[in-house]
């Protein structure tokens, strides 16, 4: 298959460093062999107190780390952000940006996004950018409009090559709140996304992006999700946080 594969973890704001311990060693027993070609690319976004904790357990595992935000300077006077190449530095190999609670709770615009994508890809981390419509946008018939703006804008000047980039397809009504989107709503807006991206760079580039689908997944929904041709995976919050649960979803993904 073209696209590998992709299950990512959100923890969002959660889990002491004791906690992502247990997590973790409970975790690694229950996924099939990282060299089983069955296993999908695994990839647990803790928060950034944990990532030492759980590199040293993971990294022979084949189990990889996200962050979950970044600034988008290198370094210097900027009180409290961390930028992309510390976060390479800590074993991380991707970042989430552009969530929409970071959207929605810090403000933060598509131009702002933006800078941190163009940071991580010049960094070589890999942005796991998001992107999705609100319930009030679906309802007014907007939801292709504002999220092709979202890719617009967040990818404006952005040089990609390759396997550089991930796509969130996260309905914002989705998250959080035990409503899913219907596989064949992710489907659609996800044929969608990859029909933009190949607007803004090419074909070739647009069938390498992978693309996963967002928003109180579980492993109920799972396979349903991965059953849709464009759907390369999944970006799990709160099912996330109990490793039987994790690796229930990660087996599914086989
Ligand atoms: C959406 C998702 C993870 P949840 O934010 O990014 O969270 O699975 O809890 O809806």
């Amino acid at each position: 298959f073209l696209r590998r594969r992709l299950i990512a973890a959100n923890w969002k704001m959660n889990k002491s460093i004791r906690e992502a311990e247990d997590f973790a060693r409970e975790f690694l027993q229950l996924i099939p062999d990282a060299n089983s070609n069955e296993r999908p690319e695994i990839v647990i976004c803790p928060p950034f107190t944990t990532l030492s904790t759980l590199k040293s357990i993971t990294e022979d595992y084949g189990v990889k780390l996200g962050a979950q935000n970044a600034f988008w300077e290198e370094k210097g006077a900027y009180t409290g952000e961390i930028s992309p190449s510390m976060l390479l530095d800590a074993a991380c190999s991707y970042v989430i940006l552009g969530h929409s609670e970071r959207r929605q709770i810090m403000g933060e615009s598509n131009n702002i996004i933006n800078r941190k994508v163009k940071a991580a890809v010049e960094a070589g981390i890999i942005p796991l950018l998001c992107v999705g419509e609100t319930l009030q946008e679906r309802e007014k018939d907007r939801a292709r409009e504002v999220v092709k703006e979202q890719l617009v804008k967040c990818l404006k000047d952005i040089k990609l090559s390759g396997e550089k980039l991930v796509v969130a397809y996260e309905p914002v009504w989705a998250i959080g709140t035990g409503v899913n989107a219907s596989s064949d709503d992710a489907q659609e807006m996800i044929a969608f996304i990859r029909s933009c991206l190949e607007k803004i760079y090419s074909r070739e580039e647009a069938d390498l992006t992978r693309i996963i689908y967002g928003g109180s997944v579980k492993e109920e929904n799972i396979a349903e999700f991965l059953g849709e041709a464009d759907v390369d995976g999944a970006l799990i919050g709160g099912a996330s946080l109990q490793a039987e649960s994790l690796a229930r979803i990660v087996r599914l993904s086989s």
